[in-house]
């Protein structure tokens, strides 16, 4: 029997009225402010919307030790996730403990006031420590923590004026009151939350239903849209592809709707914190899977939390909580019976076919353009994952040539140019140096800050490119291994980064001389130059490294295609 049923009478929230909300915003325009970053957004719309119920602004310094050392804030209750105002230093300094500040969009627009009432550094190491397990670069939150978040934390209530402005997915957002109004209207007395940051395939929609029948509850399909874990699916395509499952769902027992969540990715903690903040949406179940909210390997590549630590977290609390955990089974298709079934229910283990898919092997099928079999997910999903990420031979890329001056790099990045055209299928840009320093920075010259700002114009531009599904040839010196690195970081957000090291000595480049440029730059006439006057680091591991001496053009251009190939670029 499950008796837990939900109270759905509105919960409070931080905003003021309309006409208030009005004034303060013009009275606003005097304080001093702060610009919000992506991530304090999201916190701030779930603070002022009752997402973040009790708390009643950024935490307090004692709200914050709490939570840090027994997830508790200073009056007890349970919270197990430092929400702070993380701030720079300079900014910090500018401000009296008391004062209000405005609090802005990245757009300028005030969503809030806040009274800072504490201003403190933290320890950041402990915080990692005792909230992500460990203190360690690897985990996506502690990266943040360290390398992103101000090393200056502001405490104090906030006034909420309005909502961020969402231009996407509008009608499938709603605070918790409007879910709470949404769940009276239909008279659903227990829902259960299926909280997720991936697209669901068919293994998902089973669990949710038996969860649903299990807790004899409606269904609250609750994805998060604020911010996941780096590298997954954008969550244009996941709402896509949740629209299209939603179809598959009875109507009448099922609702979708969009949480403007950050997460943290902080496994048994994030658990609970997940719990808290559904029970706020006026749920009554809470679905907890095996190594929920888990951010991966940590440097020493083992898991952070165990399998089942974040099911066990939430049981020791669910009753404080308010809300009960339905814990997630593994579920695999029994080829045999054609259905799914918890793997740990199986009786017939020995004499059954059990099929699975792991998250890496469907990144790996649809990046190679391979089946994935309709035991696995629905048409509809696969058509969306396949729009978004086509096999590699559709996907843009960069090839970046590197070398001195006269080492062949045009030579080669022309005849790989028209050999690529010639196959077709995609756009190709060559951003050669010559051309590149004629149309888009002229004014630079061969300073290292020039050269590093003319290099990061190339890699934007290359970027922009491979995203929109093009092909982008550089050809630039590219004398600096940290700035070639950090083009490649650019590009590799959106495709592949095939560095090619045009490996001819400078011996033989001075040898040719086809610009008579080496001459002039050893007579002192041409400064800083590149292998003469300026330093050049060789590549450490670049895809390719051709050599050019004794072998022609074209088959340079050549050794290039078929590392392309073999990279599965383009298509054999
Ligand atoms: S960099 O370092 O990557 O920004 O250089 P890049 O944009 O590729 O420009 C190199 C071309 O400019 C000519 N040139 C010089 N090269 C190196 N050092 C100095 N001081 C210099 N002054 C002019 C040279 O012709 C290079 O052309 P390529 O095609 O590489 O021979």
């Amino acid at each position: 029997t499950h008796p837990m049923q939900n109270n759905l009478a509105p919960i409070p929230e931080l905003y003021v009225s309309y006409d208030s909300a009005q004034k303060l915003k013009i009275d606003a325009g005097e304080l001093k402010s702060h610009d919000l970053t992506p991530r304090q957004i999201c916190d701030l719309e779930l603070l002022m919307n009752g997402g973040f119920n009790p708390l009643k602004g950024f935490l307090t310094e004692d709200d914050y030790n709490g939570v840090v050392e027994n997830m508790r804030l200073a009056d007890g209750s349970l919270w197990p996730m430092p929400i702070n105002l993380d701030v720079s230093e300079e900014f910090a300094e500018t401000l009296e403990v008391g004062e209000d500040i405005a609090l802005r969009d990245q757009e300028g627009v005030i969503l809030a006031t806040m009274t800072v009432t504490d201003r403190w550094t933290p320890n950041k190491a402990r915080e990692a420590e005792m909230v992500f397990g460990a203190d360690d670069d690897a985990h996506p939150a502690v990266n943040y923590l360290h390398n992103q978040a101000g090393s200056i934390y502001l405490g104090g209530p906030v006034t909420g004026i309005q909502q961020p402005v969402h231009y996407d997915f509008r009608a499938r957002r709603d605070t918790p009151n409007e879910l709470r109004a949404y769940f009276r209207k239909l008279g659903w007395r227990k829902v259960v939350a299926f909280q997720t940051r991936n697209p669901l395939h068919r293994a998902h929609q089973e669990l949710t239903f038996r969860a649903a029948r299990e807790a004899q509850a409606n269904l609250l399909i609750h994805p998060v849209v604020g911010m996941t874990k780096p590298g997954d699916v954008d969550h244009f395509t996941r709402v896509r592809c949740y629209e299209a499952v939603l179809d598959k769902y009875p109507a009448s027992t099922t609702a979708m709707s969009l949480l403007n969540l950050a997460m943290r990715m902080a496994g048994p903690r994030e658990a609970v914190w997940h719990g808290l903040i559904r029970k706020n949406h006026g749920c009554t179940h809470f679905i907890v899977g095996r190594d929920h909210a888990g951010p991966g390997k940590n440097s020493a590549g083992e898991d952070f939390y165990g399998p089942y630590d974040a099911q066990e977290l939430f049981r020791t609390h669910q009753e404080e909580m308010g809300i009960e955990m339905v814990d997630f089974k593994h579920m695999v298709w029994v080829s045999e019976r054609a259905q799914y079934e918890a793997i740990d229910e199986i009786e017939d283990k020995d004499d059954v076919t059990i099929l699975n898919i792991s998250g890496t092997e469907l990144r790996r099928r649809l990046a190679e353009g391979l089946e994935i079999p309709e035991w696995f997910s629905f048409p509809e999903v696969v058509k969306e994952l396949r729009r978004t990420k086509p096999p590699r031979s559709k996907q843009g890329f960069t090839v970046f040539l590197t070398g001195l001056s006269g080492s062949g790099k045009s030579t080669i990045a022309n005849a790989l140019m028209v050999k690529l055209m010639e196959m077709g299928g995609r756009p190709v840009t060559l951003l050669d140096g010559d051309i590149v320093r004629k149309n888009l920075s002229s004014e630079l010259g061969f300073s290292k800050e020039h050269r590093d700002l003319n290099i990061r114009r190339i890699g934007y531009v290359a970027s922009e490119i491979t995203k929109n599904g093009g092909i982008a040839i550089c050809a630039p010196i590219a004398p600096y291994a940290t700035t070639r690195r950090a083009v490649r970081e650019d590009v590799e957000a959106f495709g592949a980064f095939v560095e090619v090291h045009v490996a001819t000595s400078l011996e033989e480049c001075e040898r040719r001389d086809r610009k008579g440029l080496y001459k002039l730059a050893r007579e002192g006439k041409i400064k800083e130059f590149t292998g003469i006057s300026d330093p050049y680091d060789v590549p450490v591991s670049p895809e390719l490294s051709v050599e050019t001496e004794n072998v022609d053009v074209d088959n340079c251009a050549h050794q290039v295609l078929l590392k392309l190939e073999n990279m599965g670029l383009i298509a054999g």
